[in-house]
């Protein structure tokens, strides 16, 4: 089964729309295994967006992930970080479709809401930045029979 990093991002905490996100991963059949409230540090936030070092928004990025607590999590499913990254839209969310959680919240694109990993190695490497091995659960939830995958 395949798992991915979700961080609800300082907007997303600060607009009260934690629960109702991770709602929809719920109601989606995706099982969470690893959860917590964190403020992340600007050396966390520098090695997590290592990639977007370059980008012109970088330190808009790293100051605004550093500027209040996030909700990180592991959700684990059927090819959870493509499925996951459908429901979160589009990276803009004034481009995200209605029904994805960017295009039903959000209107910025650095306040964005969300992220999640963008493919298996990078949720192997994210998962290793914000959890540690004995953080993350393994059980069954009742329904999984119900589930498929
Ligand atoms: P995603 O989060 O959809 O994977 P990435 O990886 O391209 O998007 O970008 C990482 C983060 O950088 C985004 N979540 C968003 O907050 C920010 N970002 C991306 N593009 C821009 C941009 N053009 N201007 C400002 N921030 C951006």
């Amino acid at each position: 089964m395949e798992r991915t990093l979700v961080l609800l991002k300082p907007d997303a905490v600060q607009r009260r729309l934690v629960g109702r996100i991770i709602s929809r991963f719920e109601e989606k059949g995706l099982k969470i295994v690893g959860l917590k409230m964190i403020r992340i540090s600007r050396e966390l936030a520098e090695k997590h967006y290592a990639e977007h070092r370059e980008k012109p928004f970088y330190s808009e990025l790293v100051s605004f992930i550093t500027s209040a607590p996030v909700v990180a999590m592991v959700v684990e499913g059927p090819r959870a970080v493509e499925v996951v990254r459908k429901m979160m839209g589009k990276t803009n969310p004034l481009e995200a479709e209605p029904g994805t959680i960017r295009g039903d919240y959000g209107l910025s694109v650095t306040m964005n809401l969300i992220h999640g990993s963008d493919s298996p190695a990078s949720a192997a490497r994210e998962i290793a930045l914000f959890f540690q091995e004995d953080e993350l659960l393994h059980y069954q939830t009742s329904d999984s029979a119900w589930l498929g995958g």
